[in-house]
């Protein structure tokens, strides 16, 4: 017996399987003593990524309600979150949600208020690049104001495939969401208004996709946000923000690493995939909630709210990108817990 945090993670897929690793090797104070998934061959596999003595369920409910863990890892996709989510805070057990925080806006909101009705942090969305080195770097920028006000952000984010049958509106809810989050991360302010403009298409995906795509935001200061979402960028993945303040500029997200010469050329490599380019961010995310959960001190890392933040700013995206015309973002009130709560803005 150790007085290690006895987690369940629900949904054994990508990210699961990613997170079971990452618990299992590197996060100190934790264990997966649970795997939870519907394909029961999947919950196995998945489970044994831990150890031989972690058990599979089939129903998330009947594990929450076994008693048998402290807290919970949710990665299923995100139309499943709600019920999981609603029924661990019912049973006061804390949450590491994935994003999207709930399928809509609507059932986000339904969460934080659930939430702030208890009074009390329980649930933390997996906006993992808070925890990126260089998005904190840059983060401070912000917050110390050592090159004057910030006028505009411009960001790069290349994917180099599409995961299966991705669509216009995922190219939003799945992928653009982060930059949602970071805008609201660094400047500390909501997102206003939305556009989406759509060019040319590259040839390079299945046709199905108008790819790539330019998402226009605003913030409540009026901090112009320009972002590029290309998700069949093929030479691999790359996540770039560029900075404007009043007396400079600041880039993050630069290639790093070693710089090879070699058979006459040179260069270094590109990170293959999002789990590569954020690893270090993820673990620093997981060791954060998990040291905070042992200490039962406050979570700090991203809110409920800045879950359903993001889930309004990408309703209001994606209909942008339908109509082609600006739509505005309209949170509504934050309930006080939210106020103060998050150490990582
Ligand atoms: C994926 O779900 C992620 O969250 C990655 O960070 C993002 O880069 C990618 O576009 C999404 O599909």
């Amino acid at each position: 017996m150790t007085d290690n945090l006895r987690i369940a993670v629900i949904g054994a897929g990508r990210m699961g399987a990613d997170h079971i690793k990452r618990l299992t090797h590197r996060i100190a104070g934790a264990d997966v003593t649970g795997v939870v998934d519907v394909d029961g061959g999947r919950a196995t596999s998945a489970a044994a990524l831990a150890g031989e003595h972690t058990t599979t369920w089939d129903d998330p409910h009947a594990a929450l309600a076994s008693g048998e863990y402290d807290a919970v890892v949710l990665t299923t996709p995100g139309m499943l979150h709600y019920d999981v989510l609603m029924d661990a805070l019912d049973r006061r057990l804390p949450v590491f949600c994935e994003k999207p925080l709930t399928a809509d806006a609507a059932t986000a909101r339904e969460i934080v208020d659930a939430e702030a009705k208890i009074g009390e942090r329980l649930i933390q969305v997996g906006f993992m690049r808070r925890y990126d080195a260089g998005y904190q770097r840059l983060r401070r920028f912000f917050t110390d104001e050592s090159l004057g006000a910030p006028l505009m952000l411009h960001c790069r984010h290349r994917n180099p495939e599409p995961p299966p049958r991705f669509t216009d509106a995922l190219m939003i809810y799945d992928s653009v969401v982060h930059e949602m989050d970071g805008v609201r991360y660094f400047t500390g302010e909501e997102i206003t208004d939305i556009s989406v403009r759509k060019g040319r298409a590259t040839t390079g995906g299945d046709g199905r996709l108008s790819d790539p795509q330019q998402i226009l935001m605003r913030t409540e200061s009026g901090v112009l946000v320009d972002v590029e979402i290309f998700v069949n960028a093929m030479f691999g993945y790359q996540v770039h923000t560029e900075a404007v303040f009043e007396q400079g500029t600041v880039d993050i997200g630069n290639d790093e690493g070693a710089y090879v010469r070699s058979a006459g050329r040179w260069g270094g490599e590109v990170a293959p995939g999002f789990e590569q380019r954020f690893t270090a961010a993820f673990d620093t995310e997981f060791q954060g909630w998990v040291n905070r959960l042992l200490a039962s001190a406050a979570l700090d890392g991203p809110s409920a709210w800045d879950g359903y933040a993001a889930a309004v700013c990408c309703e209001a995206g994606v209909k942008a990108q339908t109509k082609e015309s600006t739509v505005s973002v309209e949170l509504g009130d934050k309930p006080a817990l939210y106020a103060h709560s998050d150490a990582t803005r």
